[in-house]
């Protein structure tokens, strides 16, 4: 059984990704816990050396809670496109190079899918939420969809402006954070971690 987090609670959102960060702070509320950002913190970005998202967020929030001596939580995700073998999945992030240019990497996605009539794609997020004695919680969320061409909304973060939710006709780049935060792939993750840590349904 998962370690829980009371409300009051400090803990570190240990990411350095501003868009994430909001998502996560919006998604969290429910928990009432006392929020402070690795940023904030100054705490370094640890090298994502892992090869899945699970093992990536572990190693995020693991170096997080061991340097801030507090439980820390950290996001792994990324966005994958079925013709490209799931690519770029877990070097999302690394596909809009070092000016983290996400009109480069959406540009790269529909590059790389070419003339394939093939769109299916889906966010993944793994949520691991880690104390400095190194116990872990990890908890994996995912979301199908189309990728389009060209990117619509200015909205969310980084590939959200081509990627449609199946059954819907707005990006995520368009939709109003409350409507994404309803069938995300974070969201889902979300929604584990609060029936876990925080107490609800139990
Ligand atoms: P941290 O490691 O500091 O959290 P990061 O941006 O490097 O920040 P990741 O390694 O997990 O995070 O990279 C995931 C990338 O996948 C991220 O930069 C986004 O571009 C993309 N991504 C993840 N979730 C997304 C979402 O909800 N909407 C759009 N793009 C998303």
């Amino acid at each position: 059984m998962a370690r829980r987090l009371p409300p009051g609670a400090r803990l570190v959102i240990a990411t350095h990704n501003p868009g994430k960060l909001r998502e996560i702070s919006d998604l969290l509320a429910p928990l009432g816990v006392d929020c402070v950002s690795a940023g904030a913190l100054g705490l370094a970005e640890p090298e994502e050396t892992a090869a899945d998202f699970v093992g990536n967020a572990r190693l995020k929030a693991l170096a997080a809670a061991r340097a801030a001596g507090l439980p820390s939580l950290a996001d792994d995700s990324g966005f994958s496109v079925a013709a490209l073998g799931g690519a770029p999945g877990v070097v999302s992030a690394r596909w809009a190079g070092p000016d983290k240019d996400f009109s480069v990497a959406m540009a790269r996605v529909q590059a790389e899918i070419g003339a394939s009539a093939d769109r299916r794609a889906w966010f993944t997020a793994a949520l691991c939420l880690a104390w400095p004695d190194g116990e872990t919680a990890t908890f994996l969320g995912r979301v199908e969809g189309t990728a389009i061409w060209p990117p619509r909304g200015t909205r969310g973060f980084g590939y959200d402006p081509i990627f449609v939710p199946l059954g819907g006709s707005q990006t995520y780049g368009e939709m109003e954070p409350a409507q994404k935060h309803a069938t995300s792939h974070r969201a889902r993750a979300f929604a584990q971690l609060l029936v876990a840590c925080g107490g609800a349904g139990t």
